[in-house]
């Protein structure tokens, strides 16, 4: 047996598999038909789906793929993203439906906004920005703390056709300013400052500082959330309560064509400037609601969705503001961190506003997972339905755990892959008819034809791995790369250009049924040996050890074998410091799990991984440490100071 067959082999031996509870399967949205009936005319099927929104004028063509990577979805159509998100829930006579239960981080400091107070606030806000100089076209950046404010700027943005270009707020003013100079923000929204772990924390001083180091943006319009002190220019900033609040709450929209831009959302690559993904109207609107009514199966009369994502990231994008706000479910939006005041803020949240659909990242399950079950244990969270994971494979310890602790073993949890650039989700489970296998994001969802392939782009066999591919174009597709069109044509189209696929970047597998294992981003595939082994698995069976919480598994450089494995693991609180031997226990632990060859060289027990603000560990710093060399740029670290405390050895290692 080869290695990789071997890993497979071990995968395998996950054979957890839950079937969806009877009452949801007998009133789930999507039927197991469903593939079949996509299947049988794709762009009939998103025709169909686009009829969820409400068009000013009807497309005379689904598909334009004459231009091919160039897609054109819903050809002559008309529409405005905000009317959709908003206007037309008032129409049908649910203005007085909350849309948004707003939680702050401080203790009471809550917000409900129902849909008619949304339509308003958008449209004094669109008011306001007109008023500023923005036109349709131009891009205003958005740069905020969790605030209803945030997601009223993005659709007063999309009301007026001007395309927002959302930089998450844990960013510097140097990466702030290179996305204000790549897609020419002429405004910029902010605020004071945001609450992060019980302190108030300012955002302007980044503002002021990355208009220093670009001059494209004439205006700055500041929420005061914080109250806390802001250096002021009278010839650039604008208090929101000045401008916004006084604003007409009548304001027609506009309707805009469906490949008009709707956003650019930055994505770093390993390499080169990050990435500006362009999503435009029509097509993603279609995407994002329809996938967050199937995938979710939602009900918009009685479901309370809560994703805990930051709007400074896709998933906030597509699954905080767009597709539920298109669906007029009632959603929370959280401010602050998961542990703040206390390690019990997110079950009080759910249990207080029951809460009926979850979605959050693996790597929040983990680190609940390292605090024992004790705290979630304490509330009652009868009110979850559907659980989704997003953001990185969920090993299955942790969907497990997950399942049972989170979901008191009733909830199908829907592990859902998809990117920035696929603007919604293409593979999951759907959790009225999926059986879930722990660890596995199952099947192209309806409508979406994904496959995994080999170098030559030919389709693996069942039990084989290889590359992830999306085999025709869809709705929420990336359009391009902002003011690159080669770039965007070179990273996604140019590998498998025969074949004509989308490549996601995505190693991953499929098993003896078919289903798709995605094992992460190629980049982070080793080579011990002449084997080919996923950063993934070689975690998950760590993770699979009762001691461990947390690891991360990176390739260094090793006179003998390539690469050799270097894991950094943090431990369960329970476990203490493992005791003497643990760092052999673990390593012996992995030799049973997967192989010899899979054994690593070294095991640093670690108090934290280094992680975006989106969970997304940072595998190239923990190369940089095992490699010995100079940790490069951490800018992009939700925490910049853990890479210290993992360099200055505070670490214990073999
Ligand atoms: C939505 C989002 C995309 C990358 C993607 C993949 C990883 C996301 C996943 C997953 C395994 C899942 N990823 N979901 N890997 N299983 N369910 O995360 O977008 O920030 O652009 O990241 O995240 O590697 O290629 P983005």
């Amino acid at each position: 047996m080869s290695s990789t067959d071997e890993t497979i082999a071990n995968l395998l031996r996950e054979e957890r598999r839950f079937a969806p509870p009877e009452d949801l399967a007998a009133n789930a949205n999507l039927s197991a038909d469903a593939y079949e009936h996509a299947a049988k005319d794709r762009e009939a099927f998103w025709a169909e789906q686009a009829e969820r929104l409400s068009w000013d004028t009807k497309w005379d063509q689904v598909l334009d793929w004459s231009n091919p990577p160039f897609a054109k979805w819903y050809v002559g159509g008309k529409l405005n993203a905000a009317y959709n998100c908003v206007d037309r829930h008032v129409e049908a006579g649910k203005g007085d439906k909350v849309a948004i239960h707003w939680v702050g981080e401080p203790v009471d400091d809550t917000r409900d906004i129902t849909y008619a107070e949304l339509k308003d606030e958008v449209s004094k806000a669109a008011n306001a920005l007109t008023d500023l100089g923005v036109a349709a076209g131009d891009r205003v950046a958005i740069y905020m703390p969790m605030i209803p404010e945030a997601v009223v700027a993005m659709l007063a943005c999309a009301r007026i056709g001007a395309p927002h270009t959302v930089v998450f707020g844990g960013f510097s003013a140097d990466a702030l300013a290179s996305r204000l100079d790549d897609c020419q923000a002429k405004v910029v929204v902010t605020a004071d400052g945001g609450y992060r772990r019980g302190a108030a924390s300012a955002l302007k001083p980044a503002v002021d500082e990355a208009l220093t180091k670009t001059d494209v943006v004439e205006k700055v319009l500041v929420v005061r959330r914080t109250g806390q002190d802001v250096a002021w220019n009278d010839d650039v900033d604008v208090w929101w309560h000045d401008v916004v609040d006084g604003a007409s709450a009548e304001h027609t929209p506009e309707a805009f064509d469906s490949e008009h831009p709707l956003y650019v959302m930055y994505t770093s690559g390993t390499t080169g400037k990050p990435k500006g993904i362009l999503h435009t109207t029509g097509g993603y609107l279609t995407g994002s609601a329809y996938t967050h009514h199937a995938v979710f199966d939602l009900k918009p009369d009685t479901d309370v969705y809560w994703c805990t994502a930051d709007i400074g990231w896709v998933t906030g994008h597509s699954y905080i503001v767009y597709g539920p706000l298109a669906n007029g479910v009632t959603q929370v939006l959280y401010e602050g961190t998961p542990d703040s005041p206390e390690r019990g803020r997110w079950w009080k949240i759910v249990q207080d506003y029951k809460v009926t659909i979850f979605y959050t990242a693996p790597t929040a399950i983990r680190s609940f997972m390292k605090q024992g079950s004790e705290v979630p244990d304490r509330f009652d969270m009868s009110s979850l339905r559907i659980l989704g994971s997003v953001g990185e494979p969920i090993n299955p310890e942790a969907y497990v755990w997950y399942r049972h602790v989170v979901g008191g073993d009733r909830t199908p949890v829907v592990d859902t892959w998809w990117q920035t650039e696929t603007g919604s989700i293409l593979i999951s489970p759907l959790p009225g008819v999926t059986h879930g296998k722990p660890g596995s994001a199952m099947t192209p969802i309806p409508g979406i034809t994904a496959d995994v392939v080999d170098d030559e782009g030919r389709s693996v066999p069942n039990g084989s791995g290889g590359y992830l591919v999306v085999t025709s174009p869809w709705p929420s597709m990336l359009r391009t790369i902002w003011g690159d069109d080669q770039r965007y044509v070179d990273t996604y189209w140019s590998r498998f250009k025969a074949q004509g696929y989308y490549f996601a970047g995505d190693g991953a597998k499929k098993d003896e049924d078919g289903d798709i294992w995605v094992l992460g981003r190629v980049d982070d595939v080793m080579n011990v040996s002449g084997h080919r082994l996923s950063t993934t698995e070689i975690e998950s069976a760590l993770v699979s050890h009762p001691k461990v919480a947390e690891s991360a598994v990176v390739g260094a450089t090793d006179p003998d074998t390539g690469q050799a494995v270097v894991a950094y693991v943090i431990l369960r609180e329970e476990a203490g410091d493992g005791g003497p031997e643990i760092v052999k226990e673990l390593s012996d632990h992995v030799r049973t799990q997967i192989g010899p060859i899979a054994k690593p060289r070294q095991i640093m027990i670690v108090p934290e991984l280094p992680k975006t603000r989106s969970g997304k560990i940072m595998r190239r710093l923990l190369r940089d440490v095992a490699e010995k060399r100079e940790v490069g740029d951490t800018t992009t670290l939700a925490d910049s100071t853990i890479m210290d405390l993992i360099s200055a050895g505070q670490a214990t290692s073999t």
